[in-house]
């Protein structure tokens, strides 16, 4: 399982001038991502738009970054989506194309009950021999994992972690300490990535990740050398970047104008996410500028 252990990019959408997805647009921004040598990364997430793409377009990028980075990065494909069945057709996709791993979040818009939450799961990871990652987001999905139904599910070898999204470290602790040894918690919140990490996290997944990799793996290592108060430092200076990040209407449309100036278009957010109007763009320059030099 060391090879889910480290910084994954929850990778932005990538999109053309006329908003249609772009594999050859993906494949660039994943090979940016290969060339930095992250761990790997997490595909149509939020900050990858998923919710936002038929079957068809998601089917299309993931294939576009496997081709481009296969071997190379771990990827991890995001299936979730509101029907399971569009869910076991994105899975036995990935599959098909070589990820490395899938998850999803719970069926989203209903009101599904914990019962059928697991149902839900347990058809996706019944329909691929890939490893699942449960995906706890409550703040988007309104959906709250309870520890029951994690300890349940964690105890098939195919569940071998949980992306965990919340504020709470209490919470994160508790996920690790019930799905045991060889159970991975991904720490959501990229603002306590170094919190996530001493409370027993050893991986993270975020969508900041994005515009400053390098930032988050000098945390990485620098907790893996057990320096805690450079990991701390350095978590600090990623906060500053993070508190002007969701500052913009949108951050994943920040992260993309961000992108641009260093030379990757991955075009605008799709519809409802805002873009960033032109009367930000000089903050936009002014921020990247203070992420490049750091
Ligand atoms: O985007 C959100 C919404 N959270 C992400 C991450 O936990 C999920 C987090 O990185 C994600 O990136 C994905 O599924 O693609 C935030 O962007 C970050 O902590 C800034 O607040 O909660």
């Amino acid at each position: 399982l060391n090879k889910f252990k480290g910084v994954f990019i929850a990778m932005n959408s990538c999109y053309d001038e006329q908003g249609e997805v772009s594999p050859e647009r993906a494949k660039k921004l994943a090979r940016h991502y290969a060339d930095i040598g992250v761990k790997g990364l997490y595909l149509a997430g939020s900050t990858g738009e998923g919710m936002l793409q038929s079957v068809e377009e998601r089917k299309q990028i993931l294939q576009a970054v496997m081709e481009e980075v296969r071997g190379e990065l771990i990827v991890i494909a995001h299936i979730g989506a509101a029907s399971t069945r569009d869910c076991v057709e994105l899975t036995v996709h990935a599959e098909s194309v070589g990820a490395d791993a899938i998850s999803a979040v719970p069926s989203i818009y209903y009101r599904i009950s914990e019962k059928g939450v697991e149902e839900h799961w347990q058809a996706i990871i019944d329909s691929s021999s890939l490893p699942f990652i449960m995906y706890h987001i409550p703040a988007t999905t309104g959906f709250h994992l309870s520890k029951d139904l994690l300890g349940k599910l964690a105890k098939q070898d195919k569940v071998i972690g949980v992306k965990i999204t919340t504020d709470s470290t209490y919470e994160l602790q508790q996920f690790k300490r019930i799905g045991g040894e060889d159970f991975i918690l991904f720490n959501g919140p990229d603002e306590q990535y170094v919190a996530g990490l001493i409370m027993g996290a050893e991986a993270g997944i975020g969508g900041t990740y994005g515009v400053m990799p390098e930032l988050f793996m000098k945390i990485e290592q620098c907790f893996a050398e057990g320096k805690i108060a450079e990991a701390q430092h350095w978590q600090i200076k990623v906060n500053e970047i993070i508190t002007e990040l969701v500052a913009f209407p949108s951050l994943y449309g920040a992260s993309k104008l961000i992108l641009k100036l260093r030379g990757i278009d991955t075009g605008i957010p799709r519809m409802p996410i805002s873009p960033i109007p032109e009367s930000d763009y000089s903050k936009i320059e002014a921020l990247n500028h203070k992420i490049l030099h750091y």
